[in-house]
């Protein structure tokens, strides 16, 4: 599979990695939007966007999720609040098709999003 993520989930590629267990993935971001800027990914299923989720797919999506706030605590930015956020497809800004969730902060976040 030509996947970035699954070649970092596989140890096949190198990352900051900050949590991992069977089902997930946390990596610092190559590219941080924030002081704090992780991703957490499924480890060994390979689901390319949300949009392409399905039912049986929830526990881990909500895993994920889980996870990200467990990051939030573990790098200090909990307390004073963060952001979590899935981009989907073109117009939602996603570039890399292995779905990822982006654990934000460190610095107060605006909104709307750009
Ligand atoms: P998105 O635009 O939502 O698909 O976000 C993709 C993110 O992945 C982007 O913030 C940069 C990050 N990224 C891309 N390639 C790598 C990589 O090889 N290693 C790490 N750690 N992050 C990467």
């Amino acid at each position: 599979m030509d996947c970035i993520f699954c070649q970092i989930a596989e140890h096949k590629l190198p990352a900051n990695i900050v949590y991992e267990d069977d089902d997930v993935v946390a990596f610092h971001d190559i590219n941080p939007q924030a002081p704090v800027h992780v991703l957490v990914i499924p480890r060994k299923k390979h689901i390319a966007k949300i949009a392409d989720m399905t039912a049986e797919d929830q526990a881990l999506v909500g895993k994920v999720i889980y996870i990200g706030k467990q990051v939030a605590e573990q790098l200090g930015i909990a307390e004073d609040g963060f952001r979590l956020v899935f981009n989907n497809g073109r117009h939602g800004g996603q570039h890399v098709y292995h779905i990822h969730l982006h654990v934000l902060g460190g610095r107060p976040m605006t909104w709307p999003p750009g």
